[in-house]
C-alpha cells in the first residue's frame, strides 16, 4: 500500500501542501532513481564520536531515506552503505588523500563515492558532517545523477547570520510573515518545536548565527529573564551549529544598571558590561556576541558622550573578550542633515579605519542608503582596509513589495557581491573584501515569521534559501540557486524548474522597473514604505523625503552626485567611480542616482529621459503580467493550494505594479509637462487621487 502511495505522489504533484516544509520536503523520487539509491545506501554507518550534531545529521538522513526507500534506513556498525566519517577516525583510511588536509573554516566537507559504489561524507568536524548530509540530500532531492554526488565544499565566510528584527511583544519590525517565531512569552519553559525545523532549515543552507532580537533593542533583552529565554533558544539551535547573538542597547548600564552614564570610557560602565557578558556566557557558553545599532535613528551610542564608534565598539569587544565578537552597524545618520545622505556612513566610519579591536566587525549595508531595490554598493567596502567589514543584506522585502510581490533577491545580492573596484588596492570584489578570516561575516535581515509558510509567501522562501547559499559561497549563480530551490520546493521536473526559474530570474529587475527605474530610490510611502509616494516633501529631516532623492522639477530629474554636485562619487576608488559615472546603456541602472538629467536629454537607448522613464514603468508592468501568465501555465503541475496562493499574490502584484506605474507617471508628468510617448496609456486616476490614498493597516512600522 505504501508503495502505491509513493508511486501516486510521483505522478500526481497536486497533493495539498502549505509550504511549512520549505525546501526539505523529501518526496518520493522516480522508481529508477529510487532503485539506484537503495543500492548505494542500504544502511547508514557513522564513524564519529556521538554528539547532538551527529544525531541531527543521522536524523535528517534517516528522515529523508525512510521516504525514498519506503523503509527505515538501518544504522549499521559496518557494511557497504552510506558512511558519515570524521577524518580523525579509522574510517578515514578509506578516504582519498585530499580529505581533511586543506585548511578551511569549520564546516568544510567532502562527499566521495568509493570505487563507484559506497557514498562517504567526511569532515574534520561534526558540523561539516551535518552540512555534508544536507548537501547530499539537496542533490538527491533534485534527482541529480548519482555519479554527480562527489564534491568538496567549504564556506568562504565564517559567520553566516540571520538578523531578526523581533520585538519583546512578538511583533517584527519590517516583518511581513506574521509574529515572531521566538514566542518570548512562553520561553524558557516552552520551546516551540517549530524552532527545531527553523534550525534544520538554516543548517541546510549553512546559516550558523542568529541575532534573535531587533537592532532597535530595549535593554530588556539583557535582563536575567531574557537571558534565560535566549539560553533556551541557544540550546535548541546548538545541535545545528547555530550560535545566538543579542542586539544590545548601548545605554543598558543606565537603563538596567542604575549608572548615571553609559560613557564607554567610564570604568563603572566597562565593569558593568564585563559582568553582563560573564552572566550571559554562564548561561550560554557559546554565545556569539553583541550586535549594536548606535547613534542611529534615535538609538543611544558613544557619540552621546563625545566618544567615537570605535570607543563604543572596543569597550563592548573587551567585555566579550576572546569568547565572541561585537558586530557594530555602520548604518548611521550624520547629525547634520546638510551632509548628503549617502555620504554619511562613510564620513562617520572611514576615519576610524584601523581603530577597531580584532573582535569587532563593522557591519555595512550593501548600499549607502537603505536596502533600496537597486543601489550602488557602499563606498566603505573600498575604504577600510584595516577593519573587518561585514556585509548586511535585507532578506525581508521592506522596500521591495513586502511579501505580496514576487521579487527573487539573489540577483540583487549577487550584483552587490560581484561588484569590483573595492578593497585596499581597488581590485577586490565586495565578496572578496568580506570573505576569509575567523570573523568574516555576511548577515541578512530575516524574512521569517510565524506564518505557516514562514516567509509570508512561497516564493519569499527562495530569498531565505538564496541568502544562505550565497553567504556560504558567493560564487554560486542566482540561476543555479533558483533551480535547486525550485526542484526541491516544487518538484525535480526539468520543464517545471525551467519555468519557475524563468519567472524568478527577471523578477527583481521587473520590480525595479515599476518602482524605481533608472537609478531612482526611496520613493515609497512614509514610515510603512508601502506603495508610491514620490511627492512627499514634509518630513522633519530633508533626507527622509522622497523629493530629496529624485529632485524632479520642471527642468529635469536625478541627483547630481558627481563633482558638480555632492561628489559622493569621490568616495569610490577610481575604477568603480568611473563605472558608476558612466551614462551609457549598461550603466543606465545608476543614471539618476549619480546624475541630474534634463527631461529631453537623449540617452544611449535613443529615447529621451522622459520617454525612457515611461518605457521602463511599462516594461515593469508587462514583466509582472508575464510572470503571472507563466505561473498560470503551471496550473496542475504545482499542488493546488500553493498554486492558488501564489496566483492570488501575483494578481495583487499586477494591480500594485500598475498603481506604482500610474502614480509615478502622474506625479512626474505634473512636473515634466511632457506628453506620454505614443502607445503608453495615461494613468487610471488623477495625481490627487493617488496622493489621497492612506494605508493605516500597512504592516512593518
Ligand atoms: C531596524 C531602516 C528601516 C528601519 C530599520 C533601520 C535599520 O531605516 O526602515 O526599520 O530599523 O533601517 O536598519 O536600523
Amino acid at each position: 500500500m505504501a508503495g502505491a502511495i509513493a508511486l501516486l505522489s510521483c505522478v500526481a504533484p497536486a497533493q495539498a501542501e502549505d509550504g511549512y516544509e520549505l525546501w526539505l520536503r523529501y518526496r518520493p523520487l522516480s522508481p529508477s532513481y529510487t532503485d539506484e539509491l537503495a543500492a548505494v545506501a542500504p544502511t547508514l554507518m557513522v564513524d564519529a564520536p556521538s554528539s547532538m550534531t551527529i544525531d541531527a545529521a543521522t536524523g535528517e538522513l534517516r528522515r529523508a531515506f525512510a521516504v525514498w526507500l519506503d523503509r527505515p534506513l538501518p544504522i549499521a556498525d559496518n557494511g557497504a552503505g552510506l558512511l558519515l566519517c570524521r577524518v580523525d577516525r579509522p574510517c578515514a583510511e578509506a578516504l582519498p588523500e585530499a580529505a581533511g588536509k586543506a585548511p578551511a573554516l569549520p564546516g568544510a566537507f567532502r562527499i566521495d563515492r568509493l570505487n563507484g559504489g559506497r557514498v562517504i561524507i567526511s569532515a574534520r568536524d561534526d558540523i561539516g558532517l551535518l552540512y555534508g548530509s544536507f548537501a547530499l540530500l539537496r542533490q538527491i532531492q533534485q534527482q541529480a545523477p548519482l555519479a554527480e554526488l562527489p564534491q568538496a565544499d567549504a564556506p568562504r565566510v565564517a559567520i553566516r547570520m540571520l538578523d531578526h528584527w523581533d520585538n519583546v511583544d512578538g511583533s517584527v519590525e519590517r516583518g511581513y510573515a506574521g509574529r515572531s517565531i521566538f514566542q518570548w512569552w512562553r520561553l524558557p519553559g516552552y520551546v516551540d518545536p517549530r524552532l527545531t525545523d527553523y534550525a534544520r532549515a538554516n543548517a541546510s543552507i549553512g546559516i550558523n548565527a542568529v541575532a534573535v532580537n531587533n537592532v532597535n533593542a530595549p535593554a530588556t533583552f539583557l535582563t536575567p529573564r531574557f537571558i534565560a529565554k535566549t539560553a533556551a533558544l541557544a540550546d535548541t539551535l546548538r545541535p545545528y551549529g547555530i550560535r545566538v547573538f543579542l542586539s544590545a542597547r548601548f545605554s543598558a548600564p543606565r537603563d538596567l544598571g542604575g549608572l548615571a552614564t553609559a560613557d564607554p570610557l567610564d570604568p563603572d560602565v566597562q565593569r558593568w558590561w564585563r559582568a553582563k557578558a560573564d552572566e550571559i556566557y554562564a548561561a550560554i557558553p557559546d554565545f556569539g556576541g553583541f550586535l549594536v545599532k548606535a547613534n542611529s535613528e534615535g538609538q543611544p551610542g558613544p557619540q552621546d558622550y563625545g566618544r567615537t564608534h570605535a570607543d563604543g565598539a572596543n569597550m563592548l569587544a573587551r567585555a566579550v573578550g576572546q569568547r565572541g565578537v561585537v558586530i557594530w552597524r555602520a548604518f548611521v545618520y550624520d547629525p547634520d542633515p546638510a551632509v548628503e545622505r549617502t555620504m554619511q556612513a562613510y564620513n562617520a566610519f572611514q576615519p576610524l579605519d584601523g581603530q577597531f579591536d580584532a573582535n569587532v566587525v563593522v557591519q555595512v549595508k550593501n548600499g549607502p542608503l537603505d536596502f533600496q531595490p537597486r543601489e550602488p554598493v557602499s563606498p566603505l567596502f573600498g575604504a577600510m582596509p584595516h577593519t573587518q567589514l561585514g556585509l548586511e543584506l535585507q532578506i525581508t522585502k521592506e522596500y521591495l513589495g513586502f511579501s505580496t510581490h514576487l521579487a527573487y533577491l539573489a540577483p540583487l545580492f549577487e550584483e552587490a557581491l560581484d561588484t569590483g573596484g573595492l578593497g585596499k588596492d581597488g581590485r577586490a570584489t565586495l565578496a572578496e573584501v568580506v570573505a576569509g578570516g575567523p570573523t568574516s561575516l555576511i548577515a541578512g535581515v530575516a524574512n521569517i515569521g510565524a506564518d505557516r509558510n514562514w516567509s509570508g509567501s512561497h516564493f519569499d522562501q527562495a530569498n531565505w534559501y538564496a541568502f544562505g547559499r550565497l553567504a556560504w559561497n558567493s560564487a554560486l549563480s542566482s540561476d543555479a540557486i533558483a533551480r535547486e530551490w525550485a526542484a526541491q520546493t516544487f518538484a525535480p521536473d526539468p520543464p517545471l524548474v525551467d519555468a519557475v526559474a524563468a519567472m524568478m530570474m527577471p523578477s527583481r529587475q521587473t520590480l525595479v522597473d515599476y518602482m524605481t527605474p533608472l537609478g531612482l530610490a526611496h520613493l515609497m510611502g512614509s514610515d510603512h514604505h508601502y506603495g508610491p509616494a514620490p511627492w512627499v516633501d514634509d518630513l522633519a529631516r530633508p533626507d527622509w523625503n522622497p523629493v530629496y532623492y529624485h529632485r524632479a522639477d520642471a527642468e529635469g530629474i536625478g541627483f547630481d552626485r558627481t563633482a558638480t554636485g555632492s561628489n559622493a562619487l569621490a568616495q569610490y576608488r577610481a575604477p568603480l567611480a568611473k563605472h558608476y559615472a558612466d551614462q551609457r546603456d549598461p550603466a543606465l541602472p545608476w543614471l539618476l542616482w549619480f546624475h541630474r538629467k534634463r527631461w529631453d536629454d537623449r540617452l544611449s537607448t535613443g529615447r529621451t529621459v522622459w520617454d525612457e522613464l515611461v518605457t521602463r514603468y511599462d516594461r515593469g508592468v508587462a514583466g509582472v503580467d508575464a510572470m503571472a501568465a507563466r505561473w498560470d501555465g503551471l496550473r496542475g503541475q504545482v499542488d493546488a493550494r500553493r498554486h492558488g496562493e501564489v496566483a492570488a499574490l501575483l494578481a495583487v502584484q499586477q494591480a500594485e505594479a500598475r498603481w506604482w506605474r500610474d502614480a509615478s507617471i502622474a506625479y512626474f508628468q505634473s512636473l515634466s509637462k511632457r506628453p506620454l510617448p505614443a502607445g503608453h496609456a495615461a494613468p487610471a486616476h488623477s495625481l490627487d487621487w493617488y496622493r489621497a490614498q492612506r494605508f493605516p493597516e500597512a504592516p512593518g512600522i
